[in-house]
C-alpha cells in the first residue's frame, strides 16, 4: 500500500508542477498584453523557433501541419513544457531545491528568448520573471497542501508559510489533514484544477488583448506608399449644402461594415503573406513588404453590400490605394477554364469573382490604404481586395490571404453555399437622402437631394416625383470621378402644404431604367424605386 501513496503523492506532485508552469504563461500572457504581445514567453520561444528553424524543415512542418503549423508550433511546445513541469514538481516534493532551479532554468529560457526578439527592450523580461514568481508561489503552495492532504504526510506538520494562500493556510492544512481522505484529495485537486482554470482564462483573455494589440499597434506602423497612378481630382460640384445628403466620400468611421467574424481578425502584416494557386501556371506567394514594393493605384470606388434594401445605407464610397489584382493574374497565368478566382480571408471566409471581371481592365485592386490611411482593422487590415461593380459578398475579400484560381463549376463560395446568386453585379439603384421619410418639411422653396449608383456603368440620369409618380422631373447630376462611385443629385422643389410622396429612380449609362418592381435582396440584390412620404405645412 506504500507504494499506491507514494505514486499518488507523484501524481499530484506532477499536477502541481504543471498547474505552476499553466500560472507562469497564464500570468505572463497577462503582463505580455500590457508590455508588447512578442514578450510573452510562449510566443518570444516560438518565434526564436520559427526564425531559427531551417526552411526545408519549415516547409515539413507546414506540409504537415498547413495552416495550423503555428499552433502545431505553440502546442508542441506547451506539451514539451508540461512534462518538464510535471518533472520538476516531483523533484521539488522531495527537495524544494528542485522547485527553484527548474523555474530558474525556465525562467532563463523565456527572457533569453524575449530579448532576442525584434524590438525588445528590458521590460520584455517582466512577463517571464512575474509569471515565474507566480509559479513558484503556486508551486510551492500546492505542494504543502499535496503533503499535508495526502496520506503520506498527513502526520507533517505544515510549514509556517509567508502570506496565507489558500486563506488561513494552517488551519485549512490541518483540517484537511483530520478529514476523510476523499475530503482531502477534493481539497488538493480542487485547488490545483482551480488554479489551473484560472492561469489558462487569464492566459486566454492576455491572448486575446494582446492580439488586438497586434493589428492596432501594427497598423500604426504601416507607412503608405506614393500611387504611381494616383486618384483624380475630385469634382467642384460634390457635396452641395443639402443637410441630410450623403458626402461623396464616406470617412472611414461611417464606411458601412458587413462581415461574418464575431471577433475581428487580427493580422500581422510582419507574418501576413498573400499565395495565388490553384489553375495557374505561375503560383506565387507575397510577404507585406513585396506587395507594398509593388505599383499602386489609387481610386475612388463605391462598395455595395448585395444585402442592402432600396434606401438601405450598406453602400459607401472611399478613395483605395492598391495594387492591380489583373497584374497579379497575368503574372500567376490563370488556366484556360479557371474562370472563378477564389479568395480566402484568414478566417476561411471565401467569396467567388469572374477571372474575367478582374482581368477586363477595370481597378480591381488588392487595397492597403483606405481615405488615406492604413486599411482600418475591421475593413480588413491589412490587405482586402476591391472590385468595381461588384457586390462585396462577391469580390471585397477583407483580411485576404490566399487567391485561388478555380471554376464556377468546381467551387461555391461562402454565401453561394447558402444560396446566393454565383455572379453579383451591382444593380442601378437611387436614394432620397433629403428630405427624411416622414419628415415635416417647411412650405416653399427647398431641395430634394440624395445619391445613385451604378457602378462601373455609370449613372446617367435620375428622375424625380413629387406627385407619388405622376409626373418625372429630371434631377440635377452632381460629378463623379468616375462610373465606379455613386453620384449625388438634387432637385429644387416648390413644397406645397400638404402630404407628398417623393419617388427617385435612376438610369445606367447603358439607357436602360431601374426597374419599378420590388425585389428582394435575396438572391442577388433589391430592385425597386425609393420613395418617401412627407408633410409640408
Ligand atoms: N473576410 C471577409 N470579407 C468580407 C466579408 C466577410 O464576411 N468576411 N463580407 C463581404 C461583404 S458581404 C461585404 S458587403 C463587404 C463589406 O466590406 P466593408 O465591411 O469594408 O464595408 O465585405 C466583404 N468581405
Ligand atoms: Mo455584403
Amino acid at each position: 500500500m506504500a507504494q499506491t501513496y507514494a505514486m499518488v503523492s507523484k501524481g499530484r506532485a506532477a499536477l502541481a508542477g504543471v498547474v505552476a508552469a499553466a500560472v507562469a504563461l497564464g500570468v505572463a500572457e497577462v503582463v505580455a498584453a500590457l508590455i508588447g504581445p512578442q514578450s510573452a514567453p510562449l510566443i518570444a520561444v516560438g518565434g526564436v523557433v520559427v526564425d531559427s528553424i531551417p526552411e526545408p524543415a519549415k516547409q515539413f512542418a507546414i506540409s504537415i501541419f498547413g495552416v495550423y503549423d503555428k499552433v502545431a508550433l505553440l502546442v508542441g511546445t506547451s506539451l514539451l513544457l508540461a512534462i518538464f513541469a510535471a518533472l520538476i514538481g516531483i523533484g521539488a516534493s522531495r527537495d524544494r531545491r528542485w522547485g527553484y532551479a527548474g523555474i530558474a532554468v525556465f525562467a532563463a529560457i523565456g527572457i533569453a528568448a524575449a530579448l532576442t526578439r525584434h524590438n525588445a527592450t528590458w521590460l520584455w523580461v517582466l512577463p517571464t520573471l512575474i509569471g515565474s514568481a507566480a509559479a513558484l508561489f503556486v508551486l510551492f503552495r500546492l505542494l504543502d497542501l499535496a503533503e499535508t492532504t495526502s496520506p503520506a504526510g498527513a502526520d507533517t506538520a505544515p510549514r509556517a508559510t509567508a502570506g496565507g494562500w489558500p486563506d488561513e493556510e494552517g488551519t485549512e492544512t490541518r483540517a484537511a489533514a483530520m478529514a476523510p481522505r476523499g475530503e482531502q484529495r477534493r481539497s488538493f485537486l480542487g485547488w490545483a484544477l482551480g488554479t489551473a482554470a484560472v492561469a489558462v482564462v487569464a492566459g486566454l483573455g492576455g491572448r486575446w488583448l494582446s492580439s488586438r494589440r497586434t493589428a492596432e499597434l501594427a497598423r500604426k506602423e504601416v507607412v503608405l506608399p506614393p500611387a504611381s497612378s494616383p486618384a483624380p481630382a475630385l469634382p467642384a460640384n460634390i457635396d452641395p449644402p443639402v443637410g441630410s445628403l450623403e458626402k461623396y466620400v464616406t470617412p472611414n468611421p461611417y464606411f458601412y461594415r458587413i462581415d461574418t467574424s464575431l471577433v475581428t481578425p487580427q493580422v500581422d502584416p510582419a507574418a501576413w503573406r498573400l499565395k495565388i494557386h490553384g489553375r495557374v501556371r505561375n503560383p506565387f506567394t507575397l510577404t507585406f513588404d513585396q506587395l507594398m514594393a509593388r505599383p499602386m493605384i489609387e481610386r475612388y470606388v463605391t462598395l455595395a453590400c448585395v444585402s442592402n434594401e432600396v434606401g438601405g445605407d450598406l453602400i459607401s464610397n472611399a478613395k483605395w490605394l492598391g495594387v492591380p489584382v489583373k497584374d497579379l493574374l497575368d503574372e500567376a497565368q490563370p488556366e484556360d477554364g479557371a474562370d472563378q478566382v477564389v479568395s480566402r480571408s484568414v478566417d476561411g471566409w471565401t467569396c467567388g469573382t469572374p477571372t474575367s471581371v478582374l482581368r477586363d481592365g477595370r481597378d480591381a485592386m488588392l487595397a492597403v490604404g483606405m481615405n488615406g490611411e492604413p486599411l482600418p482593422v475591421e475593413h480588413g487590415f491589412p490587405v482586402r481586395m476591391v472590385t468595381p461593380g461588384l457586390y462585396g459578398y462577391v469580390s471585397a475579400c477583407k483580411w485576404i490571404t490566399e487567391i485561388e484560381l478555380s471554376s464556377f463549376a468546381d467551387f461555391d463560395a461562402y454565401w453561394i453555399r447558402r444560396g446566393w446568386s454565383a455572379q453579383g453585379p451591382i444593380k442601378t439603384q437611387s436614394r432620397i437622402d433629403a428630405p427624411r421619410d416622414g419628415a415635416k418639411v417647411t412650405a416653399g422653396e427647398t431641395v430634394v437631394a440624395g445619391i445613385a449608383w451604378a457602378q462601373h456603368r455609370g449613372v446617367s440620369v435620375v428622375e424625380v416625383s413629387t406627385d407619388n409618380g405622376a409626373t418625372w422631373q429630371q434631377a440635377e447630376l452632381k460629378g463623379a470621378v468616375s462610373a465606379d462611385t455613386w453620384r449625388q443629385w438634387t432637385l429644387p422643389w416648390k413644397a406645397a402644404p400638404g402630404k407628398h410622396t417623393i419617388i427617385v429612380r435612376a438610369a445606367d449609362s447603358t439607357g436602360e431604367l431601374q426597374p419599378s418592381r420590388p425585389v428582394p435582396v435575396v438572391p442577388d440584390g433589391a430592385e425597386g424605386w425609393h420613395s418617401i412620404t412627407v408633410t409640408v405645412s
